[in-house]
């Protein structure tokens, strides 16, 4: 009690010096605990935070051939996911991909609805406020465009890897709108439309749209940003990025496959090969230490990465040191979630030679992430990474540290 007592002492002496040295404009307390700068408040600061002027990471043009494209717009932003910890992407930092380069709609979300017609017994528009009404799910899933793959070139991995991106989405399963509306049993797709001109529109297989899709409101918390789709956007978890329909104004359920804008990296394929081609498969990148990084000295570092895949949980994640010789299963940092970036980590000391950094990952279906000699074999190309994978590439992505302790993309 006493002891107590005179810590409580000590404690009240301290602020009053803390107290007296802020009202004479010091910089520093007695005994060096205290910060020496403050940020100055504002109203504004705190009704809305920010994180700190020393936190540099920005979202980058993507490289070309997409930004910028044919007519000067800009249309991938990617994440410098070199920078990310944990396996949530801020939502400042989420990739962007719109066809439209910057501008994206501004919606006022009381004006907005999602209608869903078509081959239903009661066609339905559905205002915000409805749709809040509805049961409620909360998923973390990631986006990925088709666009992200290892490249010969890339400078950083913002530039190989930084078109995918994961967050904790928040709305209504699409199965239960769908139901609502009475949806017909020969109903076989979907066509989800978003709202501006060009519409990002996609079909979409109707077993997808009722298994786990999602009509999202919420994203880490708050309101989906106005880039990732504000007020509404389609989740379609684990198949390509063009799918997950932004600023979501319409769905009209179809009994086939209909062309669309977005259909210009789809033209070779079938319907059949269409319901099945869209998912993405097993992929990992290390993303510590990566491309444009320089590690300072020998010794202990802590290898980090992410893993993710269309076909579910991830299941496994091996590292490699040496090209790929040897394999060490890496651990998870918390629990997998199917479609989701899952982080991974393995303890490595450095010994200062030329090394080669790379992981491969399996998912809950046994899928294990390909070479890039098998991923070539699979699309009938050269293996010379100069080509261009003409549809998704989730090929292992080899990292090469030199002996100066300077981290380089392979393929350069
Ligand atoms: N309405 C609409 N939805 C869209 C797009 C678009 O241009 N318009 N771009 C698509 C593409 S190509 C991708 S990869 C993802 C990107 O989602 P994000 O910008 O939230 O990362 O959104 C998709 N949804
Ligand atoms: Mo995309």
């Amino acid at each position: 009690m006493a002891k107590k007592l005179s810590n409580r002492r000590k404690f009240l002496k301290n602020s009053a010096a803390l107290a007296g040295g802020l009202a004479a404009g010091a910089t520093q307390s007695a005994n060096g605990q205290m910060p020496e700068k403050y940020i100055k408040g504002s109203d504004d600061l705190v009704a809305y935070g920010q994180r700190s002027s020393f936190e540099t990471a920005v979202r980058e043009s993507h490289g070309r051939p997409h930004s910028p494209d044919a007519f000067g717009l800009v249309k991938h932003v990617a994440t410098p996911i070199q920078e990310s910890v944990g396996v949530i992407t801020p939502s400042a930092l989420h990739y962007v991909a719109t066809t439209r380069g910057h501008y994206v709609p501004d919606i006022d979300p009381n004006a907005h609805q999602l209608m869903i017609h078509g081959m239903v017994d009661r066609p339905l528009s559905f205002t915000l406020q409805d749709l809040k009404r509805f049961p409620s799910v909360t998923r973390l899933h990631f986006v990925e465009c088709a666009a992200n793959r290892p490249s010969i070139g890339a400078k950083t991995i913002t530039e190989s890897h930084g078109l995918t991106s994961c967050a904790e989405w928040t709305g209504v399963l699409l199965s239960t709108l769908l139901k609502e509306a009475g949806v017909k049993g020969s109903a076989s797709w979907i066509i989800a439309e978003g709202a501006e001109e060009v519409k990002g529109t996609s079909s979409i297989p109707m077993a997808k749209a009722m298994e786990d899709s999602l009509v999202a409101y919420g994203m880490n918390g708050e309101a989906v940003r106005p880039q990732q789709g504000y007020p509404l956007r389609l989740m379609v978890p684990g198949f390509e990025g063009i799918f997950n329909v932004k600023w979501l104004r319409r769905i009209k359920a179809v009994d086939k496959y209909w062309m669309t804008y977005n259909d210009y990296g789809h033209l070779r394929q079938n319907d059949v090969d269409a319901a099945l081609g869209y998912t993405i498969g097993p992929k990992s990148v290390i993303t510590f230490p990566s491309s444009g990084q320089q590690l300072p000295d020998k010794g202990f570092y802590e290898i980090s990465g992410l893993a993710w895949s269309g076909g579910g949980a991830i299941r496994r994640v091996e590292v490699s040191t040496d090209g790929g010789k040897k394999w060490k299963d890496a651990q998870f940092v918390g629990t997998p979630q199917r479609m989701a970036h899952t982080r991974f980590t393995l303890p490595w000391t450095w010994d200062g030679s030329e090394s080669m950094l790379l992981s491969r990952c399996t998912d809950e279906l046994g899928k294990v992430q390909p070479t890039r000699v098998q991923v070539a074999k699979f699309f009938g190309i050269p293996v010379d990474p100069s080509y261009r994978v003409p549809g998704r590439d989730n090929s292992i992505q080899t990292w090469r540290v030199a002996s100066d302790g300077s981290v380089h993309n392979a393929y350069s």
